[in-house]
């Protein structure tokens, strides 16, 4: 097989495209080791989603946006493609922010669409995971040769003042439904976090997922592959690497609930049988009974007015919403209010 090596001029020019910084925390927020201390504490155990994401598990999760179960992507990614070039008529962004980047997939309707315009924005990709960041970029900038990337690392829940802060119109973006695993609370502060970074002209982009039958939720949650179990479970491998734990994922069950009163999807580990873990940097022992669960993850569900009154609670002002025809997916586009 014939695979063409790329020139070192072409390697060179893509890497001055490219940058790549760590963004300080604005506060101080728990480590690893403080949030399993004080989420193992709490009944039922919790820990925070953001733990998710080594490079393994950011690998899980793309692989999981192409399961046939996984509706949200693609149908964002739908949506995203009939509706970038409104919103980058209404915004014209001379920088393009997104939070939670990940891969960066769908990002490129959105560039697609400035191309299209004649405009030519840097893009700022902010991500806790720096491998899918790496990852990201280097696509993003063999499918654009007018793009900089400029990436950043850090985690959101840390505070959004340190930001770079890039003259010009932006367009912030927060895609693939990740505000829905932020609980109430967490969301309109984070929200109102970005909207005092926002300038006039400045615009938010907000892709959420709606709520809808049961089954379908339930289902997306729980994908036939197992690849979703598979990501659930992979969280206790990153706190055996952390802790010096010695978890054994298998001995947990992978559980996904869509709770109706709060409109949310639970995830959930649920050991398998009763057992000790031994986390050593904490010097801790902890039991889990048969059956006994820990919750990983919510992932909220919107209708069009909780989206919107999520928004206004934080003083950004809806333009634009923009929805599939089965309503199972929404962009907002958002002003400061
Ligand atoms: N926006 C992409 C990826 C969604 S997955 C999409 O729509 O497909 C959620 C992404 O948010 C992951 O890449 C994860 O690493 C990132 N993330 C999760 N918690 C974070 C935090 N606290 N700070 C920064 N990034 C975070
Ligand atoms: C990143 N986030 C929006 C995903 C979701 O749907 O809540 C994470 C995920 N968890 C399980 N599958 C996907």
């Amino acid at each position: 097989m014939n695979i063409p090596l790329e020139g070192a001029s072409v390697r060179s020019r893509k890497l001055e495209r490219f940058k790549c910084q760590a963004v300080p925390a604005a506060r101080v927020v728990p480590t690893l080791a403080e949030d399993v201390l004080q989420g193992f504490a709490r009944r039922p155990r919790v820990l925070p989603p953001k733990y998710f994401y080594d490079a393994l598990g950011s690998e899980l999760f793309d692989q999981i946006c192409d399961t046939p179960e996984y509706y949200p992507t693609r149908t964002e990614a739908r949506l995203l493609d009939q509706s970038a070039h409104s919103i980058i008529c209404q915004v014209k962004p001379e920088h393009i922010i997104e939070l939670g980047s990940g891969t960066s997939r769908k990002t490129a309707h959105l560039f697609e669409a400035c191309e299209a315009n004649g405009l030519e924005p840097s893009y700022w990709p902010f991500d806790v995971c720096e491998e899918v960041l790496h990852a990201a970029a280097e696509a993003l900038l063999e499918a654009h040769p007018w793009l900089s990337v400029q990436a950043l690392i850090g985690d959101y829940s840390a505070g959004l003042a340190h930001l770079p802060q890039p003259a010009g119109r932006r367009l912030f973006v927060f895609l693939g439904g990740t505000i829905g695993n932020l609980t109430p609370e967490e969301s309109i502060a984070f929200l109102s976090e970005l909207r005092g970074l926002m300038r006039e002209g400045d615009a938010f982009l907000l892709g959420a997922d709606r709520t809808k039958a049961p089954r379908l939720l339930q289902a997306a949650y729980d994908d036939a592959s197992g690849l979703t179990a598979e990501f659930n479970r992979n969280v206790l491998n990153v706190i055996n690497r952390a802790l010096r734990g010695d978890f054994n994922p298998h001995a947990f069950d992978h559980l996904a609930l869509y709770n109706e009163a709060l409109q949310r999807i639970e995830m959930y580990l649920v050991a398998r049988h009763d057992q000790e873990v031994h986390l050593m940097a904490l010097e801790r022992r902890y039991g889990f009974l048969h059956g006994e669960r820990i919750l990983t993850e919510i992932s909220r569900k919107f209708t069009a007015e909780s989206l919107t009154a999520e928004l206004r609670a934080a003083r950004l002002n809806p333009i634009r919403h923009y929805q599939t025809e089965d309503q199972y997916f929404s962009l907002v586009l958002a002003q400061p209010s």
